[in-house]
C-alpha cells in the first residue's frame, strides 16, 4: 500500500542544525493567469565548522525547475541531483550565490498550500512547509534570511500586490502589467513568507504606539465584504494596546495588513507584516455573525498579532518546538480574551474545549506529548494537544512563578533570543532563571503523553482541628510510552465550611493563615497537605480555575456538589460543581440507575442558579448548559453515543418542563430590548435568553414551539436568528422547513453563512439527520475544494454530532471514509483532520470497532494516499483494541 521511502517518519532525535546559511533572498514573480514564474537569488553561505564536502540541499515540492545558476554560471543538469523532494549540489564554494527558476500552476494547487488561487485572487500559505512549493530553498525554520519581494502582474485584475514588510518601489511593466517590490528587514524562515495578489478594497487606519509611531493599518477584503472589517480593524488595536500593556511589547513595522480569503486550510496566519486569514475570523457584521463569531475573530486577530513576537521576532528550532509559539500564543490569546470580557466565563470555555477536543486525543491512537518526537507529515500535528494543551502548560508556568515573574521571564526570552529559532527548554530555562526555581521535572509535561489522574482522599482530625487532603497522581500508558514519571503539578485548593463561607487557609507549618486560595505542588506521585485551625470538617474545592489539565477524582457526593455550586467563591469550580452533578445523573440514566430523586436534585441546583439575586447571565448561561456529549462518553467504557444522547436529552426534557416557567420569565427578563449592540450586557442577555429559548424549545407546548417560530423570523441579528434556527433544524414540522428555505435564501450568496445553514443541519438531532448530510453533500452548493464548507458538514458532522455519526448501521462512518478518500486527491490536509473521528475507534463497542477500522482499512487502500492520510489510518490501524 505504500512507498516506504516517502513515509519516512522524521524524529527530533535526529536532529542537525543546518549546513547552509541563506543570507538574503530576492524572490520575483510573475503571475499569469496559467502559471507563476517565481526568479529567486539567495546568497548562501557554509555555516561555521561544517565539513567543506558537505553538499547543499534544497527541499522542493511540486516544481518545474527551469533553470540554476551557481556564481552566475549556468548548472547543467548533471552538476545536481533532482528529486521529488528536492535538489542537492554536491560541490558547493563556502559562499555563493544561487538563482533558481521555478515554474508554478497556482491554479491547480487544491492543497492550499505554497502559492494558490483564492476567488480570483493569488495568495500563500506556508507554514510548516509550503514554501518548497514556490521555490527551492532549506525551508525549514531554522534558516533566518532577509527577504526582498518583486511581484509582477496584470494591472487591472491584480492591483493589490502585497508581500512581507515595507513597500518600497513600484512601476509600470508594459502590457497592462505593473510590479512592486518589498523588503522586509527582519530576518525570518522562509514558513513566514506571503505573497497576495488581487483586487481587494482596503480598509485604513491607524495607531499610534506607546513610543508615538504611527503604524499603518490595512485590511484586504473583497470589495462585497467592504462593510465587515470594522469589527476586526478595533480587534487589531485593541491586540496591540494590550501586548503594550501586558508585555511591553510593541509592533516593529510601519505597516500591519490582513488579507482575508475563503479559501483556507486553517484559521489565520501570522506571516510577518501580511497576515493571511479565513475569512471567517475577519469578517463580521450582525447579521451575519454570532456573538460568538464576533469574539473568535477577536481571538484570532490577537492570536496572529502576539505572534509577531511570540513565534516571529523569537521562532522555534525545528517543527517539534512548534508548541514553542503556538501554546505560548494561545495563552497570550487566552489572557487577552480573559482581559477583554469576563475571566471565569473564558476559563469555563477553555476547559470545554480542552476536554472535548484535547482529552479524547490523548486516549486515541494518534496521542503525542505537547513536544512530539516524530511524525510522518507535520501537518498533522498543528492539533489540540501542541495548542491548547500547551497553552494549559504555559498557564502552569504562570501559576507557578506569579503573573509578575512569569511576564518578567518572557520579556527577558524574548530579549535574549531575538532573531534566533530555539526550543521549548530555552524557555523554560529562561523562566526558571528568571524564578530563581527549578523548574526540570516541570519538563515532563513537554515529553510525557496522556492525560493524568490526580486522585484526593481526606480526613479530618476533629480533636487538632487539621484537615488533610492525601493527593495522589498516575497518568495511563499511551501507544508511544508504557511508563509515566510523576509530573509537576500545581493543585489549587479552596475549603468551605459548612455555612458557605471561604475559609482563609493556613498550612501545617505556618503562623498566620493566609488567602482563600492555596497552589499545593504536586510533584511526587503521592503527597499530603496537613491545614490547620479548622473548627469543623470543611468542604474542599478541589482544582479551582482548573489549575492543571488533568482528570481529578475526589468522591463527592451529590450534596457535597450541590453545596458547591451554590456557594463556593471560586466561578470556575463553582461551575465545575454543577457539571459534575450533571455528568453523574446523565450517566446513571445511562446505566439504568437512574432515580427520581436524581432529576430533583439537578432540577433544584438549577433553579438555584436561576434565581440567584446576584445572578450574572453570562455565568449563568455555562453553568445552565449540560455537559457536552464528548465529554460524557470519555466517563463510559465503551462509550455508547447514541446511549449518551438519549440520556442528555430526557433530562433536559425534564429540566424544560420542570422549569418551564423560570424558562419563560428568564428569556422575557433577559432578551435585551431595542436595537442590537456588541457590549458586554446585550452579549450576556442573548446568551441566557438563548439557553432559555433552547430548554423551551424541548418542552413540548405549542406556546414555546411558537416562540421559537416567532424568534427566527423577527430576529435583528445573527446570534437569534441562528440560535432559532438550530432548535427548528431538529424538528421534522412545516415550520422547521419554511425556516430552513428561507435561510438558504435569504444567504445563498454569503458564503460564511451559508456555512451556518449546512452546519446547523449536520449537527441537528432531527431523526433523518444522516440522510440529510447525505443530501447535503450532493447539495450543488457543496464544495470539496472549500475547507469551510467540507468542516460545515463533513466536520460538523463526524464531530459534532456523535449519536448520528455513530449511528448504529454505520453509515456515518461510510459517508466520512468516503469523502476522506476524495478529499485527499484534493486536499490532504483537511482530509487527514477529517479522518481523525475514525482514529478514535477504539472508544466504542466491538461492533463499531469492527465497522470503523473496516472503514480506515478501506482508506489506508485507496491509491496514491498522501502521507498526511496514511499517517492517521496507519496509525489507527496499528494500534490495539
Ligand atoms: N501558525 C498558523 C498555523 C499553520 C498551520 C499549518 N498547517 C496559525 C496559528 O497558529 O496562528
Ligand atoms: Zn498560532
Amino acid at each position: 500500500m505504500t512507498d516506504q521511502k516517502q513515509r519516512k517518519a522524521v524524529k527530533l532525535s535526529d536532529y542537525e542544525p543546518p549546513a547552509f546559511e541563506v543570507e538574503t533572498v530576492d524572490l520575483h514573480f510573475q503571475l499569469t493567469e496559467d502559471c507563476a514564474r517565481v526568479r529567486t537569488r539567495m546568497h548562501l553561505h557554509r555555516a561555521d565548522g561544517v565539513d567543506l564536502h558537505e553538499p547543499l540541499h534544497l527541499h522542493g515540492e511540486a516544481l518545474e525547475l527551469e533553470a540554476l545558476y551557481l556564481d552566475g554560471q549556468p548548472l547543467a543538469m548533471d552538476d545536481f541531483l533532482l528529486t521529488r523532494q528536492g535538489l542537492s549540489i554536491e560541490r558547493v564554494p563556502d559562499r555563493f550565490e544561487l538563482e533558481v527558476h521555478t515554474l508554478l500552476r497556482p491554479q491547480d494547487n487544491t492543497s492550499l498550500s505554497g502559492l494558490y488561487r483564492s476567488g480570483g485572487n493569488f495568495c500563500t500559505q506556508c507554514e510548516a512547509e509550503g514554501f518548497r512549493r514556490i521555490t527551492y530553498f532549506p525551508d525549514r525554520p531554522d534558516v533566518l534570511s532577509r527577504f526582498t519581494t518583486t511581484i509582477e502582474a496584470d494591472r487591472q485584475r491584480y492591483p493589490v500586490l502585497l508581500s512581507n514588510g515595507d513597500l518600497v518601489d513600484s512601476g509600470d511593466a508594459g502590457e497592462g502589467r505593473h510590479w512592486v517590490k518589498w523588503v522586509d528587514p527582519w530576518p525570518k524562515p522562509s514558513y513566514l513568507f506571503a505573497l497576495v495578489a488581487g483586487d481587494l478594497h482596503c480598509h485604513q487606519d491607524t495607531y499610534r504606539t506607546r513610543s508615538g509611531r504611527d503604524v499603518q493599518l490595512e485590511f484586504y477584503v473583497e470589495h462585497e465584504n467592504a462593510n465587515r472589517t470594522g469589527h476586526a480593524m478595533e480587534s487589531l488595536k485593541k491586540a496591540m494596546r494590550w501586548d503594550e500593556d501586558t508585555y511591553g511589547l510593541e509592533y516593529d513595522l510601519d505597516t500591519y495588513m490582513v488579507v482575508a480569503v475563503g479559501d483556507f486550510n486553517m484559521g489565520a496566519m501570522e506571516n510577518k507584516g501580511l497576515n493571511i486569514f479565513n475569512t471567517q475570523y475577519v469578517l463580521a457584521s450582525p447579521e451575519t455573525a454570532t456573538d460568538a463569531d464576533f469574539e473568535a475573530v477577536e481571538a484570532v486577530i490577537g492570536h496572529e498579532y502576539f505572534h509577531n513576537y511570540t513565534g516571529n521576532r523569537v521562532t522555534c528550532r525545528d517543527w517539534f518546538q512548534l508548541s514553542l509559539k503556538e501554546g505560548l500564543t494561545v495563552f497570550r490569546e487566552q489572557q487577552f480574551s480573559e482581559d477583554m470580557g469576563s475571566p471565569a466565563v473564558q476559563r469555563i470555555q477553555q476547559v470545554r474545549l480542552l476536554r472535548s477536543a484535547q482529552f479524547p486525543e490523548d486516549a486515541s491512537p494518534m496521542a503525542h506529548p505537547v513536544r512530539p518526537e516524530s511524525y510522518v507529515e507535520i501537518n498533522n500535528f498543528y492539533t489540540a494537544t501542541v495548542y491548547i494543551k500547551g497553552a494549559e502548560v504555559i498557564r502552569m508556568y504562570h501559576t507557578l512563578l506569579g503573573d509578575a515573574v512569569f511576564r518578567q521571564g518572557v520579556k527577558r526570552y524574548l530579549e535574549r533570543f531575538d532573531g534566533q529559532a530555539v526550543t521549548i527548554e530555552d524557555f523554560r530555562q529562561t523562566l526558571a532563571e528568571t524564578g530563581g526555581r527549578d523548574l526540570g521535572q516541570f519538563g515532563r509535561w513537554y515529553s510525557q503523553t496522556g492525560t493524568p489522574r490526580v486522585r484526593v482522599r481526606d480526613e479530618f482530625d476533629p480533636a487538632r482541628g487539621r484537615y488533610t487532603l492525601h493527593i495522589s497522581q498516575s497518568c495511563p500508558p499511551t501507544p508511544d510510552q508504557a511508563e509515566k514519571k510523576p509530573f509537576h503539578i500545581p493543585v489549587a485548593v479552596g475549603l468551605l465550611g459548612r455555612d458557605g463561607q471561604a475559609l482563609s487557609l493556613r498550612l501545617s507549618g505556618e503562623s498566620v493563615a493566609e488567602g482563600t486560595t492555596r497552589v499545593l505542588e504536586l510533584t511526587g506521585s503521592e503527597q499530603q497537605f496537613t491545614f490547620e485551625g479548622l473548627a469543623e470538617r470543611p468542604v474542599p474545592s478541589l482544582l479551582r480555575g482548573f489549575s492543571a489539565p488533568v482528570i481529578l477524582e475526589y468522591d463527592y457526593d451529590d450534596d457535597d456538589l450541590a453545596f458547591l455550586l451554590a456557594h463556593d467563591n471560586d466561578p470556575f469550580a463553582r461551575w465545575e460543581a454543577g457539571q459534575q452533578l450533571a455528568l453523574r445523573v446523565i450517566l446513571r440514566r445511562v446505566q439504568g440507575q437512574a432515580s427520581p430523586n436524581d432529576s430533583r436534585q439537578v432540577i433544584q441546583a438549577f433553579q438555584q442558579v436561576l434565581e440567584a439575586p446576584d445572578l450574572d447571565p453570562s455565568l449563568a448561561a455555562e453553568a445552565l448548559a449540560l455537559p457536552q456529549e464528548a465529554y460524557l462518553a470519555q466517563h463510559m467504557d465503551p462509550a455508547d453515543p447514541v446511549a449518551i444522547r438519549a440520556a442528555r436529552e430526557a433530562l433536559r426534557t425534564e429540566l424544560a418542563q420542570a422549569l418551564a416557567s423560570q424558562w419563560r420569565d428568564t428569556y422575557r427578563r433577559y432578551r435585551p430590548e431595542g436595537p442590537w449592540r456588541l457590549d458586554a450586557d446585550h452579549i450576556a442577555g442573548r446568551r441566557l435568553a438563548n439557553l432559555a429559548l433552547g430548554y423551551l424549545g424541548a418542552t413540548g407546548a405549542a406556546e414555546d414551539n411558537g416562540l421559537v417560530q416567532q424568534q427566527y423570523h423577527r430576529a435583528d441579528n445573527m446570534t437569534d436568528s441562528l440560535a432559532a434556527l438550530a432548535l427548528l433544524a431538529d424538528r421534522e414540522d412545516e415550520a422547521a422547513v419554511t425556516a430552513l428555505d428561507d435561510f438558504y435564501q435569504r444567504w445563498r450568496q454569503t458564503p460564511l453563512v451559508l456555512d451556518k445553514w449546512f452546519r446547523v443541519q449536520a449537527m441537528s438531532r432531527h431523526p433523518r439527520v444522516v440522510e440529510r448530510v447525505q443530501a447535503l453533500v450532493q447539495h450543488p452548493d457543496f464544495d470539496l475544494r472549500n475547507p469551510n464548507r467540507v468542516r460545515a458538514v463533513i466536520g460538523a458532522f463526524a464531530q459534532g454530532n456523535p449519536a448520528a455519526f455513530h449511528d448504529d448501521s454505520g453509515t456515518g462512518y461510510r459517508l466520512l471514509a468516503a469523502h476522506v478518500i476524495r478529499l485527499d486527491a484534493i486536499n490532504p490536509q483537511v482530509a487527514a483532520r477529517m479522518a481523525l473521528p475514525l482514529s478514535k475507534w477504539q472508544r466504542y463497542d466491538a461492533s463499531r470497532q469492527k465497522m470503523m477500522k473496516n472503514e480506515l482499512q478501506r482508506i489506508a487502500d485507496a491509491p496514491s494516499l498522501s502521507n498526511d492520510v496514511y499517517e492517521v489510518v496507519s496509525r489507527s490501524l496499528e494500534a490495539t483494541g
